[in-house]
């Protein structure tokens, strides 16, 4: 039996089932969970993300000086060590929205803007999420180039790590990535592959998923970089992958999927690719291997899928 998924982009107002393991009112060890006052904010900002629907306005939250202060810290810390750690495409990425959507120390930026610059650099939107999305609802957007995005963040206990996806990781780690187009498109393609595929290939997906676009490693000239928005949204991790410590490997889909994955702390290894391109091509003869009983296709211009 084939799983429901969404065939159109206002489809995705279903696609919103939430993984409670970080949550700040669930977890002891999460850096909020004694705060009050921040448990309160995070409800705040997680309803606008539930009062969302598709074509709705994006919202804009408000944010107060505590909360820049801590986006800006993690700015400050990671933009230094970027030029000589991070992958040409993310550079390039950050350099434009440096100077076309307002990036920086002094402000966090907000997502309606962010959204309307990726729309014009690669077609992909952001929509607002309250929290860690299931794997399948979150790869499920990516198939209509809608990046799934939370607006609050981490304590400011805790400003170099968070044990859930904060705006200054979807900003920082994934954004930039999101405005390169080879990129997008494998976004994408995974995001395709994943459209009614069963639980073990929504589990293998979302495993590559995890070694390339959230921890993936490549080389440029020779030299080893991040290009993984896990990596280059966490100060500590960055420098552990870089560093001749963890096992690095070369990627293919074939063995990825069979690494067991580590959500509570560093990897002990991390794959490397050779580019875009060929992260893109392997990416694609591996969801081509993915068995299911029918076919889909893309219609970018109602941006709708077919299934055939
Ligand atoms: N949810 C949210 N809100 N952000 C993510 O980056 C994310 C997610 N990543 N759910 C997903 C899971 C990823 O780790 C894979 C597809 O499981
Ligand atoms: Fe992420």
């Amino acid at each position: 039996k084939v799983s429901w998924f969404p065939c159109q982009m206002k489809d995705l107002d279903r696609c919103n089932l939430l993984v409670t393991k970080f949550d700040p009112n669930m977890d002891h060890e999460h850096p909020g969970f004694n705060d009050s006052a921040y448990r309160k904010r995070r409800s705040v900002i997680a309803e606008l993300a539930f009062a969302h629907k598709q074509f709705d306005p994006l919202p804009v939250v408000d944010y107060t000086t505590e909360e820049v202060s801590t986006w800006g810290e993690v700015y400050r810390q990671l933009r230094g060590v970027y030029p000589s750690v991070a992958c040409r495409q993310f550079l390039d990425g950050l350099q434009q929205l440096e100077r076309e959507c307002g990036y920086g120390e002094q402000r966090i930026p907000q997502i309606r803007d962010v959204s309307a610059f990726l729309k014009g650099k690669t077609g992909f939107q952001l929509r607002p999420v309250a929290g860690l999305l299931s794997a399948r609802d979150f790869l499920a957007s990516l198939a209509f180039r809608v990046f799934q995005c939370t607006q609050y963040i981490r304590h400011g206990s805790a400003p170099m790590h968070s044990p859930e996806p904060d705006c200054c990781h979807e900003l920082l780690g994934h954004i930039p990535m999101l405005a390169d187009p080879e990129f997008a498109q494998f976004s994408q393609e995974m995001g395709l592959a994943s459209l009614g595929a069963s639980d073990e290939d929504i589990e293998k997906l979302s495993t590559l998923y995890w070694f390339t676009v959230e921890f993936g490693l490549c080389r440029e000239d020779g030299e080893l970089k991040a290009y993984g928005a896990g990596l280059l949204s966490s100060y500590g991790e960055l420098m552990y992958a870089l560093s001749k410590e963890p096992q690095h490997k070369a990627f293919d889909p074939e063995q990825t999927v069979l690494q067991p994955y580590q959500d509570q702390t560093y990897q002990p290894v991390y794959f490397v690719s050779e580019s875009f391109e060929d992260v893109k091509n392997k990416l694609r003869n591996y969801s081509a291997s993915i068995r299911r009983p029918f076919a889909l296709r893309y219609d970018a211009s109602t941006c709708s899928v077919e299934v055939t």
